[in-house]
């Protein structure tokens, strides 16, 4: 008798940055290296966009889009997959905040909160980013930050700034 499988895909929401050797070559590379993940299929993302350093004054620009993906993968385990892109990618941490070839950060992970030491999400600052909250309207504009959060309540709160389609 055939066994049947049951396999739960989650939708998750993956925040792209780059402002360090050529940062829209990185975000597109990494773009298409999320595409190819194990255990990872439909991917969607934003256009990327330019955005003012949060950190450390003195940074260059940063390239910013966001990805979503529905995954097998438990949300350590896909964290363990987007930081080996980031190693790919020669991610050296010297500052916290500070200038990077490429950050991946786990933003969502379906509705589940998360708090441990390797891991919180919904991402810390998602509600107050716009290089963040812009990208996530154009591909996902009904979301919910939690159950009560919707994008579009933080997106009020929020304004774009100089963010900078491209
Ligand atoms: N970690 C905990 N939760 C998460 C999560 N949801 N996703 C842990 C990813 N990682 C998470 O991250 C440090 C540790 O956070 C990881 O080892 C992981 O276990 P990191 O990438 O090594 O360090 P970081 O990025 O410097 O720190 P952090 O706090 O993740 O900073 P953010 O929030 O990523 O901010 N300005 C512009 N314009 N655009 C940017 O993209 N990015 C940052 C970094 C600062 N300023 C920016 C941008
Ligand atoms: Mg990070």
């Amino acid at each position: 008798m055939a066994e049947l499988s049951c396999v739960t895909w989650t939708r998750c929401y993956i925040g792209l940055g780059s402002n360090l050797e050529h940062p829209v070559t990185q975000v597109a590379t990494a773009l298409l290296e999320l595409e190819r993940l194990d255990h990872c299929r439909a991917l969607v993302h934003s256009s990327l966009y330019r955005s003012d350093p949060v950190g450390p004054p003195g940074q260059p620009d940063y390239i910013n889009a966001v990805a979503s993906v529905e995954t097998t993968l438990l949300p350590l385990e896909l964290l363990d997959a987007l930081q080996a892109i980031e190693q790919q990618h020669q991610r050296v941490r010297i500052q916290h905040w500070g200038p990077r070839t490429l950050d991946l950060d786990l933003l969502l992970y379906g509705d589940q909160q998360i708090n441990n030491e390797r891991l919180t999400v919904p991402h810390a600052f998602i509600q107050a980013r716009n290089f963040v909250l812009y990208p996530l309207a154009e591909i996902a504009p009904d979301l919910h930050i939690t159950h009560k959060i919707s994008l579009a309540s933080c997106l009020k709160n929020c304004e774009s700034g100089s963010l900078e389609r491209i």
